[in-house]
């Protein structure tokens, strides 16, 4: 046994020296001292040695143990101090390098401009409707009293899709579709984009967004819409801007009006400011269409007109951003380009 000891420890102490790494070393350690090591079996083993042999071969094997212990220590404290070190070379971190900046989105200037509007809108107690790009033929142009071969199609220059639909070329259909609902009265703003085939210049985009809004209750008359749409021009641009209404036609609402407001660049006083770049020396400014809606097109949702009335009105929302964001040409909204609309 002693013989048995002696060759463990040999071979115990050369394989500690042999093992080049932590792993290699606990594999060791286990083969020595683990459940079924070479030294564990032997002292197990004890147990059948006569009462003389049993304390000189237990002390050799405590001894052959507490060597084999050190040993493995002192070898797990040098490897431990090697892998450190070849770790602290291959992996140290340069903390003066700069960050890795996180670019932050921005909102998109038409889409800021749908939320002011909206936000003002809301203030007045209507609520927001959207609906389909892709609309009926119906609800795009009949329902607005817009008839077959009626010149406003050819005006608008629909996208025609397949099987009696259209590229929606106003938000007026989301209207329809709110007083088909039936539930009245009714406030709407309706904001969203809109299509017709123009062809892309400075002031012109096949693609553009409008706000159209109605209002349908008992009693409502052009001194409402008056008012209304002058409070709406006041909060959007100060409450010293002036509103005139001048006649106009649309096939949907009778009668219908285009309102302009006093210039803001020259406080409508175009004298003041010679050759006013925002008004051209006019003073006003157009700034939207609106009428009372056609009793035609009340009676097409199912609302009888001579119970209830309402008004309407509808404006381009890339001109109004173009004036508040001081951007001259229609195409930089979108062409996407990311250090563009980051300014805003
Ligand atoms: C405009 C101008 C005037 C309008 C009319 C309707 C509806 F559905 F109630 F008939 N919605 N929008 C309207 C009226 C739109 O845009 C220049």
């Amino acid at each position: 046994m002693r013989e048995e000891l002696m060759q463990i420890k040999d071979k115990a102490l050369a394989g500690m020296a042999g093992a080049d790494n932590m792993r290699a070393l606990d594999d060791l350690r286990v083969s020595i001292f683990g459940k079924k090591g070479e030294l564990t079996q032997i002292l197990r083993g004890m147990g059948a040695l006569s009462a003389e042999e049993r304390p000189v071969m237990g002390q050799i094997a405590n001894e052959v143990r507490e060597e084999l212990e050190t040993a493995l220590e002192a070898r797990k404290n040098t490897l431990h101090k090697a892998e450190m070190a070849q770790a602290m070379a291959s992996e140290h971190i340069d903390v003066t390098l700069p960050g890795r900046a996180t670019s932050i989105g921005t909102k998109h200037p038409m889409t800021m401009i749908i939320e002011e509007l909206c936000n003002i809108f809301m203030g007045m107690g209507y609520e927001i409707a959207t609906g389909p790009d892709i609309e009926t033929d119906y609800h795009n142009f009949q329902a607005l009293n817009i008839p077959a071969h009626h010149p406003a199609r050819d005006e608008q220059d629909t996208f025609y899709v397949e099987d009696g639909h259209v590229l929606r070329t106003q938000t007026s259909p989301v209207q329809i579709r709110k007083m088909e609902e039936g539930k009245l009265p009714i406030a709407i703003v309706a904001p969203g984009k809109v299509f017709r085939s123009d062809d892309i210049d400075a002031t012109h985009s096949p693609v553009f967004h409008q706000m159209e809004g109605l209002v349908v209750d008992k009693g409502i008359h052009m001194g409402h819409l008056k008012g209304a749409l002058t409070v709406f021009a006041q909060t959007l641009f100060g409450e010293d801007v002036k509103t005139r209404f001048r006649p106009h036609h649309f096939a949907f609402t009778e009668p219908s009006a285009e309102m302009d407001i006093s210039c803001f660049g020259c406080g409508g006083d175009a004298t003041r400011i010679k050759g006013c770049r925002l008004c051209k020396g006019e003073g006003w400014i157009e700034l939207l269409g609106c009428g009372m809606v056609h009793p035609n097109v009340l009676r097409n949702c199912g609302i009888d007109p001579d119970e209830y009335s309402g008004f309407a009105f509808g404006m381009g929302l890339e001109r109004i951003a173009m004036q508040r964001y001081n951007i001259d040409d229609m195409r930089l909204l979108f062409d996407n380009d990311i250090r563009f609309l980051k300014q805003f």
